[in-house]
């Protein structure tokens, strides 16, 4: 490959980057066929609940897309629609039903080892946050809130998932290089 090349692949990788980034962080409608929801799984550095620049995403995981049933809530009888793996830490979703209840959650075999939630929903960025937690008393699901997938087919955001070292909330100071 001459260096001419070389920096044309380069270019032409920086801006599909540039595209998945502008894609993952708007709200837009699109045609069919493309994703309607984007989940961002991260690593919360410090545990404060907050994705701090520089906290990089987490992929590898499995997510699972799972339908709240017709009562809307999260229970014993929803159904899973969709997996999905990821290997930049970003993970598209296909929300298959207008106006349905949905929720994501991992399966309890497919949670990351020694990882823990972060803290929920703390600053006041919801693309910044961690909205996953444990909903069902006495129960080990992760799962975040209930949402709905929109009727015009606007895709969906922030929905994120934020995992940190420590069983329990604890604020570190971020080291900033
Ligand atoms: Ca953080
Ligand atoms: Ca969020």
């Amino acid at each position: 490959m001459t260096s001419r090349s070389v920096l044309a692949t380069l270019a032409l990788a920086t801006l599909a980057l540039i595209a998945a980034f502008a894609v993952t962080h708007q709200v837009s409608a699109i045609g069919q066929g493309d994703p309607r929801l984007y989940v961002v799984a991260w690593k919360d550095a410090n545990c404060d609940g907050i994705r701090q620049d520089g906290e990089p995403e987490l992929p590898n995981m499995t997510l699972t897309l799972r339908w709240a049933g017709a009562n809307g809530t999260i229970d014993a009888t929803d159904n899973d629609v969709e997996e999905m793996g990821s290997l930049t830490g970003t993970y598209p979703f296909w929300l298959p039903g207008a106006g349905e209840p949905y929720f994501i959650s991992f399966r309890s075999e497919d949670k990351p080892q020694g990882m823990y939630l972060a803290p929920f929903r703390a600053g006041d960025d919801p693309t910044r946050d961690n909205d996953m937690t444990m909903p069902l008393a006495g129960t080990t699901l992760w799962a975040t809130p209930v949402f709905t997938m929109p009727l015009d087919g606007s895709v969906v955001t922030g929905q994120d998932i934020g995992l940190c070292k420590y069983p329990y909330a604890v604020s570190l100071p971020l080291v900033v290089r």
